[in-house]
């Protein structure tokens, strides 16, 4: 025992934030990206006072067990459904994640998919890498929706959402959202977005574009009954989370062309993908990179490292957290 604190880092992580960690802990950073079970992360926990998590390690009464050690978990992401938030302030464990200095790079990466999908981009490079082109193409081949002009849509309207519709400016189009509660006047002026209830936005979106946080509410948000709400010309495009779309109900409303086309970066079960959209053109599959810039990452990656070391009490803000979802539990400690 050094008496030094032990950290945990569940992914490979940026060397000079491990760097950093390494002036106050013992860090046990994993070398190679992998999947760990239920016991593995119990196991691991029970060895720390914090650990810096992927999205893909649950962390809930089951692996917080018997855990007397654990203080702080900061998630590498914005999103924390991985965090069973009332286990975690039962004991007494505070949870970080990482929110805003991810929404512009999202953002541009919902534009990029919904584009994509829209003008086929994927699925004409991957005929032009194949060397189909020099049998020629005709002048009614390849042919895409249009983005410009179009309505955009979107399920979800926090801080990500609201830089999604900024983005519309430049494309003229006009912008409606649905959301668990309506934006106050200003940010909707701001935003540019017209509220609609939510079988208008399905109805009336050409492209719609998920960026709402998964819960029990909002699994299968976009199911069979949803698609068949939605224009046969329209785009689908999914940064939220896996769960949210119906995979399958979205394969095979994309074969029998109910839905022209579809991007995901996120899916039910990842980094698995449902088998039936690996067979269709008319969608784009990318995992689950939306926030991967380089300096989204780093951003990412030095906030959580923040989080940690000032709830630990180190640092310039020791015992102020800046991105805390329980501060409370801290009086406890
Ligand atoms: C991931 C995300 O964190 O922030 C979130 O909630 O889903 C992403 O930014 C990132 O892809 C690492 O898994």
């Amino acid at each position: 025992m050094t008496g030094k604190l032990k950290i945990w880092v569940s992914r490979p992580l940026f060397p000079d934030v491990l760097a950093r960690l390494a002036e106050h802990f013992d860090v046990d950073a994993e070398a190679i990206e992998r999947k760990h079970s239920p016991e593995q992360v119990r196991e691991k926990l029970l060895g720390v006072d914090a650990a810096l998590l992927g999205l893909a390690d649950r962390v809930n009464a089951q692996t917080l067990e018997g855990n007397e050690r654990l203080r702080v978990v900061a998630n590498l992401g914005v999103g924390y459904n991985n965090l069973d938030m009332p286990a975690l302030t039962r004991g007494g464990v505070l949870a970080c994640n990482t929110p805003d200095v991810l929404n512009e790079s999202v953002a541009d990466y919902a534009w990029a998919l919904m584009l994509a999908a829209a003008r086929r981009v994927g699925a004409a490079e991957r005929w032009l890498r194949a060397g189909q082109w020099s049998g020629g193409m005709r002048f009614d081949d390849w042919l895409g929706v249009d983005v410009h002009g179009k309505t955009l849509g979107i399920l979800g309207m926090g801080r990500i959402g609201q830089a999604i519709a900024r983005r519309a400016t430049g494309f003229d189009m006009p912008v409606i959202y649905h959301n668990r509660s309506r934006l106050p006047e200003a940010v909707e002026r701001e935003s540019r977005a017209v509220y609609v209830d939510k079988a208008s936005l399905l109805r009336q979106s050409d492209h719609l574009i998920l960026v709402l946080p998964y819960s029990r509410e909002s699994h299968h948000a976009v199911g069979a009954a949803e698609l068949g709400l939605m224009k046969r010309s329209a785009v689908l495009v999914n940064v939220a989370r896996g769960g949210i779309v119906d995979d399958a109900a979205l394969a095979v409303a994309l074969r029998e062309r109910r839905l022209a086309a579809a991007a995901l970066d996120v899916f039910e079960g990842e980094p698995a993908v449902h088998p039936d959209l690996l067979d269709l053109d008319n969608v784009v599959l990318s995992p689950h990179i939306a926030s991967a810039s380089e300096d989204t990452r780093r951003a990412m990656a030095g906030l959580a490292a923040d989080n940690v070391l000032a709830a630990l009490g180190f640092g310039p803000r020791a015992g102020r957290p800046p991105t805390a979802l329980n501060p409370e539990v801290m009086a406890r400690w």
